[in-house]
């Protein structure tokens, strides 16, 4: 079923590094059928386009905004204050591969992530951004859906099923678990 012809959620990154870990939010929503529209929104290289992103998608009417930043990620935030449409935010640990001749280590931020993760938890009082963990844009989608199940039945039948999906999974490994024993059950897993 697809739950309406135009994108219910709009998918932002600030960069186009950031689309490695932000097609995670994507698989997500496609697999459920759900349209979104994806751009790059950079909230210190192309301020002007913020505001007008944040125009756009009130226009679109998308029920969900997704924003992915690494580093001083600002992205979800100022998002938000543009629009009461509710922003998810995903933290981004820098990996930039652009630069071939940087060191391995400098391809990474200087934090784990952690910069990004309280720059957008740490909205101030009254601006509040939601987040999820540090790279985890698919739970971003998931969490999409459980706001747009609000909205359409099927969907939240659909969510039941994932989460008994989940169940099934782990109740299959723990038989097989059992029956092999542990050594031998993770020498197969991680051989
Ligand atoms: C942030 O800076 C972006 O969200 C990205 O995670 C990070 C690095 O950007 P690039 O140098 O890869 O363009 O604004």
């Amino acid at each position: 079923m697809i739950y309406s012809k135009k994108p219910l959620v709009g998918i932002i990154m600030g960069s186009s590094s950031d689309s490695r870990i932000m097609q995670g939010a994507a698989e997500i929503l496609d697999e459920y059928k759900i349209k979104h529209e994806d751009q790059i929104v950079s909230a210190h290289r192309t301020p002007s386009r913020l505001a007008e992103y944040a125009k756009h998608a009130e226009k679109m009417d998308f029920k969900i905004i997704i924003a992915g930043a690494g580093g001083a990620a600002h992205l979800p935030g100022m998002i938000a204050s543009h629009t009461t449409i509710p922003v998810i935010g995903v933290p981004i640990l820098v990996y930039n591969d652009k630069h071939q001749k940087k060191s391995d280590t400098s391809k990474f931020s200087a934090f784990g992530g952690l910069d990004s993760l309280l720059s957008i938890t740490e909205m101030p009082s009254g601006s509040p951004v939601v987040a999820v963990g540090i790279n985890k844009a698919g739970n971003a989608g998931i969490y999409a859906m459980k706001i747009l199940a609000n909205e359409f039945p099927d969907l939240k039948k659909k969510l039941k099923e994932h989460k008994s999906n989940q169940h099934n999974s782990v109740m299959k490994e723990s038989n097989q678990l059992k029956k092999e024993g542990l050594s031998k059950f993770a020498k197969k897993k991680f051989n």
